[in-house]
């Protein structure tokens, strides 16, 4: 049995997935409140994949109101949400029990190997898109991957092995730590001008101007002290925003919506590591400075 944990975008999605490769599945719910809002609508989740539509019916309990154990479980919040949220389920876990996250950034992962020593914590990299409409719909707009990986370096467990590829886009990634180095490498050099300049994606280059190859170069060199080679890291970032150019980033879309950002797991995560390591990077700084002084402007927390 999987428990996913998180019933956004991103944890609908898994749910979706899990039921549809024939996985017996419960989405946990933060409280009574959100449970009965499921149940008046009969647990149905309208689901909306690429290749087709499908009302699905989910299997919810809030996650507070069981001790059943649990086996593997998906973490699907947001990073800041992370450690709340799983601190009530930790009487629920044994030493087998394993723990995924999905989480964008770096930081929270961390910080739930060091919580839970016990169990297996395994990180995964997300690029699929999804959205929802209205609640209890979920739109699975931009099919991706979901690059997992052991920090300890352990390989697969059988759980994973058993899940089909086909319905879950999965791969073993033995180095998944770099690779979500990458990633927030990417987000550090676009979403926070997203923020700042309030534009898409596309705009970045020409609202940042120099400071944007300023941030890249600091980036490389942060990447670097992780013991990570990016000399094309520029050319990602370029390639990744020419792709996305009519796109709003996550961080863009989580300010116009009043949600706090992930800026402290992206941003703020390389700044600090980037002084940990005795790296300067003053246009990563002022960035990260700016960004915060606009989303206080905006009366959004700005860790
Ligand atoms: O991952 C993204 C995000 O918005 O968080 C990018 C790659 C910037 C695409 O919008």
């Amino acid at each position: 049995m999987f428990h996913v944990l998180g019933a956004g975008s991103l944890g609908l999605l898994w749910i979706a997935r899990l039921q549809q490769a024939g996985l017996d599945c419960r989405l946990l719910l933060r409280d009574q409140a959100a449970l009965q809002r499921w149940q008046a609508a009969d647990n149905l989740l309208h689901f909306t994949a690429p290749n087709g539509q499908q009302q699905l019916r989910v299997s919810c309990e809030v996650a507070t109101q069981s001790d059943t154990a649990i086996a593997i479980l998906i973490v699907a919040t947001k990073a800041h949400a992370v450690m709340t949220a799983l601190a009530p389920l930790r009487q629920r876990l044994s030493s087998n029990s394993q723990i995924l996250l999905l989480q964008n950034g770096l930081g929270v992962q961390q910080q739930v190997t060091q919580a839970f020593p016990e169990q297996r914590v395994l990180y995964a990299s997300v690029t699929d898109g999804a959205w929802q409409p209205a609640p209890q719909q979920l739109i699975w707009a931009g099919q991706g991957q979901t690059l997992i990986g052991d920090p300890a370096l352990q390989p697969p467990p059988d759980w994973l092995l058993q899940l089909d590829q086909r319905i879950i886009n999965w791969q073993w990634s033995e180095q998944i730590l770099a690779v979500l180095w990458r990633k927030l490498a990417v987000n550090c050099a676009v979403n926070p001008f997203t923020l700042l300049f309030d534009c898409c994606n596309g705009e970045v280059p020409l609202r940042a101007g120099p400071w944007l190859d300023e941030c890249i170069t600091e980036l490389q060199t942060v990447l670097a002290a992780q013991g990570i080679a990016a000399p094309d890291l520029g050319q990602q970032i370029h390639e990744v925003i020419r792709r996305t150019a009519s796109n709003s980033s996550s961080m863009r879309q989580d300010l116009h919506a009043g949600r706090r950002t992930e800026l402290s797991y992206i941003l703020g995560y390389a700044c600090a590591e980037a002084q940990r390591s005795g790296v300067p990077v003053p246009a990563l700084e002022h960035l990260l400075t700016a960004s915060r002084q606009r989303l206080s402007e905006l009366g959004l927390p700005v860790d």
